[in-house]
């Protein structure tokens, strides 16, 4: 079968909710991918994030082949050996004292709102069905009802009220509007450390260890999501170690698997987390045996790999590389390690009709929102493969 003949099945057989590009993927191993064509391209999305590891990382999927003839899951009525050595390997890399296995993004927001909230009641005594919890504007947490009931994206929203109430949204950055937005019934503040679908919204420095000290003088809960920022991509571990703060609640996802599985987790110190008691939250698949096997190996390459010191240093040569680039179409380049945005004035026509160009010349990036450029390449590129990119990326961003 040919591209077109994949899109249509997908066009004939598919809900409509998203609009790739015709690139037709078929193969994928480190930073390349193949389509079905034959023809070879350098991923410079990695996935959202998800394959920080690289495509088909081989130790991790050796790892996954040896667990899936083993054990795949025992739902949480039993126990099961990969568990209990996840939760030690994850808190101890990320300084947390409690961690909650889950599947998706999405399911980690949602199992910490859950979280904050009874902490809320039974914790600080705030009368039931009062707590409130303060995002941020242009903020990205998922697509479950709850979560987009409190987006500020209209798409995301329209059509799908009613939504769940007690949620507050302030400006992104801005350390003074969370400190008057706190009542005595505000249980915690939840936001990206860098906003990712927003743009690659970085926020002014001082921003996270303002709200760390805000959130600690009113007793609320401070939870960074890093789903996206997390496990390497700006640099660091996590992003919050930019400013030298730890939150109280962190979430990952993502790259919690180097792309292999949906594994997600919610991070804590003990008394939110400690919250749950037997029955008061679960899912079928979170922290099965397969899940777990994965996620520890795509933990140990990442740290081992040396991929996070990759990311802040290629990160550092990418940013540098692009903001040398005299092109009339840009407005801004922008982000953390291997997490860069690149603004296009309005006037250069939309970011999608550069990344139909990029791909073109064999690198696949796509744009967020109308005018910005994601740049985001598995943390295991070297100098050479930036080079070869960014050398593309010029052309197009000259030429066009
Ligand atoms: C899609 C965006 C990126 C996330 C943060 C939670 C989640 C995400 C910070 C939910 C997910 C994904 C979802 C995916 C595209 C992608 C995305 F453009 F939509 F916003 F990466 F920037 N928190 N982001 O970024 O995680 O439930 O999906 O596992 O098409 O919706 P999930």
């Amino acid at each position: 079968m040919k591209t077109q003949n994949y899109i249509e099945l997908e066009t004939n057989y598919g809900a409509k909710n998203y609009k790739p590009l015709d690139v037709v993927l078929t193969r994928g191993q480190g930073i390349w991918v193949w389509d079905v064509e034959g023809n070879k391209y350098l991923d410079f999305l990695a996935s959202y994030s998800a394959v920080n590891q690289g495509h088909c990382h081989p130790k991790i999927a050796e790892v996954m082949k040896t667990q899936l003839d083993r054990l795949t899951l025992t739902s949480r009525a039993f126990r099961n050996d990969q568990l209990g050595l996840f939760y030690k390997e994850l808190c101890e890399l990320t300084h947390s004292h409690v961690a909650l296995p889950m599947n998706s993004g999405a399911e980690a927001v949602e199992s910490c709102i859950k979280a904050v909230r009874k902490w809320g009641y039974k914790v600080k005594g705030i009368p039931e069905g009062q707590a409130e919890i303060i995002v941020c504007a242009n903020n990205f947490h998922g697509r479950t009802i709850t979560i987009v009931g409190f987006s500020t994206e209209e798409q995301y929203r329209d059509g799908y009220a009613p939504f769940t109430p007690g949620f507050k949204i302030i400006p992104f950055g801005d350390a003074a509007a969370l400190e008057a937005a706190i009542t005595s019934n505000t249980v915690a503040f939840l936001l990206e450390p860098i906003q990712g679908e927003a743009g690659i919204i970085v926020p002014p420095e001082g921003y996270l260890r303002e709200v760390r000290r805000i959130c600690t003088e009113y007793d609320i809960a401070m939870i960074t999501d890093e789903i996206q920022t997390g496990l390497g991509r700006t640099g660091k571990l996590l992003a919050e170690e930019h400013e030298g703060v730890e939150a109280d609640i962190t979430l990952i996802g993502k790259a919690l698997s180097g792309g292999f599985y949906p594994v997600s987790a919610v991070l804590s110190n003990k008394e939110v987390l400690g919250i749950f008691q037997p029955g008061d939250h679960g899912s079928t698949f979170g922290g099965n045996p397969l899940a777990c096997a994965v996620a520890r190996i795509a933990l140990k390459v990442l740290v081992e790999e040396g991929m996070i010191e990759n990311s802040a240093k290629m990160g550092d040569y990418l940013m540098e590389k692009l903001r040398g680039i005299r092109s009339q179409h840009i407005k801004e380049v922008r982000g953390r390690g291997l997490f860069i945005g690149v603004e296009l004035y309005p006037e250069a026509g939309g970011a999608r009709r550069f990344c139909e160009a990029m791909m073109a010349r064999g690198l696949l990036c796509k744009e967020t929102h109308k005018h910005v450029i994601r740049f985001a390449p598995p943390l295991i590129i070297q100098k050479d493969d930036i080079d070869w990119a960014f050398e593309r990326i010029e052309e197009v961003l000259t030429t066009l």
